[in-house]
Parts: C-alpha cells; structure tokens; sequence
C-alpha cells in the first residue's frame, strides 16, 4: 500500500501521458481560489470545491442510483455544515448509457470544471467515462464499478467499491462451508461488463475451492425468459447455483427458477446487494447469498448513525450503494483537508494515499493504483432481508 510515494507516481503518470501523446487540458481547470489556509479540520478554502456526481437516475441501474443520490446528498449536507470547505455538487443522470456517461463526463470536466468526479453506477459506462477523467487529469471514484480492470484505467482513477473478485473469494467459500457445496451451475449475462467479469472470477474461485461446475449457461442483459437454460441447470441438480446478472434479468429468472422448483441456494455478484430486488422477488428471494461491502448489521464507526440519518432524510433504510456513496464523500473530504487544497491534482495526491482510514465500510485503504481494500462481508435472504453469514 502507498503511502508518500509521490516521486515514483509523479514519474509513473507523466510516462503515461506522453505514452499517450498527451497531457491533461490546462484550459478546463476549476475557477477560484481552491488552495486554502490550516489543515486537517482547521483548513478553510475560500473557493466552493466542485464536486461532479454521474449516476444512473433512469433506467436498468436506477435501483443503484437512487440510493447512491441519497448517500452521497446526505453526506455532502453533513459536510457542508462543517465549517472551512464547502462543496458544490453538480448532478447529473447518465441514463445507463455509456454514451450519455461519456457526455456528461465531458460536461462536468470542461464546462462546470470539477475538482472531482463521483460515479458512474455501472462498470459498463465507467469504463468509457475514466478514460476520459484520466486524459483530461481529474480524479475519479467510482461507488459501485466492481469489474475488474477498473482502478487499471490511470492514477486519477480511484473506487471505493469492492471490486468483484474480492467479495466473491468470500461469499463462494463461506456458501461452501455453510452449505456443504460440492457441485454448482453457472449461468451469467454474457453482454454487461460487470457481469461478463464477475463470471471470469467466479469460474476461477469455483475452481480454486474445488467446487465442481456441473452446468454453465449464458445469456443477454436484455433477455426475460430462461426456461432452455434453467431446464439443463434442473437436470444437472447442483447444490447450488451461481448467477452473474444485473437485476433486470435477475428477477424474472430467479422467478422462473423457484417456478420450475429449482430451491437451491443461488450465489450471486454485486446486484443482489440491492434490497430494491429481494423486495421484488419477493419469496424467491430467500437463500440468495451474497458477497459485499457493507451490512447494516456491522459495527462499524458511523453505521448507525449513518442508518438513522438516512433513514430519517428519506423514509427508508440505506443499502450497501448508498453506503459506498456516502463513504466517497469522506474520502473526497480526507484527500481535500490533507493538504487543505481543492485542486485536482491535491485530491488525486492525497485519495491515493488513504490508509486504515475508520469508515462505515469498516477500516479502507487505497493502494497506489487507485483499488480499495476492505474487509468484505458475507449475508443471505432470509425472511426477505440480508442478514450476515456467519463465517
Ligand atoms: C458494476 C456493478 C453493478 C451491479 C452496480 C450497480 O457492480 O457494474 O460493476
């Protein structure tokens, strides 16, 4: 983990900016006086530090997005009554495209100049967007981007999600222990990128813990009926399944799945953090188990003042999206408050070197490539709601 090594990483982004045959856009830096006076909570910056948030409003990632909006508003408001730094936070709604990701990056970056980006919800539109954080030169965080690669696109790209392939290395083997796993199916969105990657780690965790694929089936982010893959993975009768999938397709799937008395317990990747989709599968929801970030249940310092804030703003309890969102507030803040400077360049330095920071994810560091590490926590469905594992 990095911690000060400002001289290699100084020489590590110039060589990939003129790798690249670029370097980032002088013309698009934030206005006003962003470098301030003290430090730590003393720091007082006479310029608003402008923060930009992309997220999926509408459409297929909604059921995320909604919830980080409200992590990340309720967050800023608390920090915005602190005293010596204020934030202005510029929103907007990438509709679940990557196209319209990519032009509202380019909005925030260029016209509204950001000191700091926030999002976008999927992996799928991150990818396009980072890189263009990463060639103008303005740091980004990504709340909810768990695909592997992510971190990779440059060191002004940073994320506070867990990636993937670190929640499925716990939730496959506390399923096996708590279940006795022998064999799984594996069916999975072969088109999303979140998706298609989390497939990639499972297949090779499955395999590292010596658990036997009995039946691997694929199919498209947009599709509603599973009966052809669902009847091979009924007559392969695994202990358990293990699904790669956005909520779009995992509702009507598990649906059709317990409909065609399929009753195991099914693993799934990040989407089934969302309580927005145990509420809609309703009973079919029960033994879903799931590797993640965050539970309500954990102790961490500030969960439950975090859950009683959340709760009272918006009349319902946080989910691990808005959980991760809240935390990028805290760690823009940090990264802000440690050299009291609300420069791009200030922010991209100090998120890079978070250490043990206490958050309501529990103890996070960043490393020097921008990944997230945390301790990641196992639950399953039952009586409708996500409830620790014990492991
Ligand atoms: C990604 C994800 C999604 C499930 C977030 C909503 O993890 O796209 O990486």
């Amino acid at each position: 983990m990095r911690l000060k090594q400002a001289g290699t990483a100084v020489v590590a982004a110039v060589t990939v900016l003129l790798a690249a045959g670029c370097t980032p856009d002088e013309g698009n830096r934030p206005g006003g006086d962003l470098k301030g006076v003290g430090s730590g909570s003393e720091c007082v910056i006479a310029a608003p530090v402008k923060v930009g948030l992309v997220l999926s409003l509408t459409n297929g990632a909604a059921f995320a997005g909604e919830y980080q909006k409200q992590g990340l508003e309720l967050a800023f408001k608390q920090l915005n009554e602190r005293k010596g730094v204020h934030y202005e936070v510029l929103l907007e709604d990438d509709e679940t495209s990557p196209d319209k990701g990519v032009a509202v990056y380019e909005k925030l970056i260029n016209t509204d100049r950001v000191s700091v980006l926030v999002g976008p919800t999927l992996s799928s539109v991150a990818f396009p967007a980072f890189g263009d954080a990463q060639e103008a030169g303005v740091p980004a965080i990504g709340i909810s981007t768990t695909a592997e690669g992510i971190p990779q696109l440059g060191d002004y790209i940073f994320r506070d999600s867990l990636p993937e392939q670190y929640a499925l290395a716990a939730s496959i083997p506390a399923a096996k222990q708590a279940l006795n796993l022998k064999t799984v199916a594996i069916l999975h969105d072969s088109v999303d990128e979140f998706t298609s990657s989390a497939y990639t780690t499972m297949k090779e965790t499955l395999e590292h813990e010596g658990i036997r694929i009995v039946e691997d089936e694929s199919f498209k982010t947009t599709d509603t009926e599973f009966g052809a893959q669902l009847g091979k993975v009924a007559a392969a009768k695994p202990d358990a399944v293990v699904l790669s999938a956005l909520p779009g397709a995992t509702i009507p799937l598990v649906k059709q799945a317990r409909s065609m008395g399929i009753s195991s317990p099914i693993v799934g990747g990040n989407a089934f953090n969302s309580p927005f989709m145990i509420g809609k599968l309703g009973e079919a929801a029960e033994n879903l188990i799931v590797g993640g970030a965050w539970s309500a249940s954990s102790g961490t310092t500030g969960n439950e003042d975090f859950i009683n804030a959340f709760t009272a703003a918006y009349g319902r309890a946080p989910d691990q999206f808005a959980a991760q969102a809240f935390t990028a507030a805290q760690l823009i803040d940090v990264a802000v408050r440690a050299d009291c400077d609300g420069n791009r360049e200030a922010i991209k330095d100090n998120l890079g070197q978070i250490l043990e920071l206490d958050t309501i994810l529990g103890s996070l560091s960043i490393d020097e490539d921008g990944e997230v590490y945390q301790k990641p926590v196992v639950q399953m469905v039952k009586d409708g709601r996500l409830t620790l594992l014990d492991r």
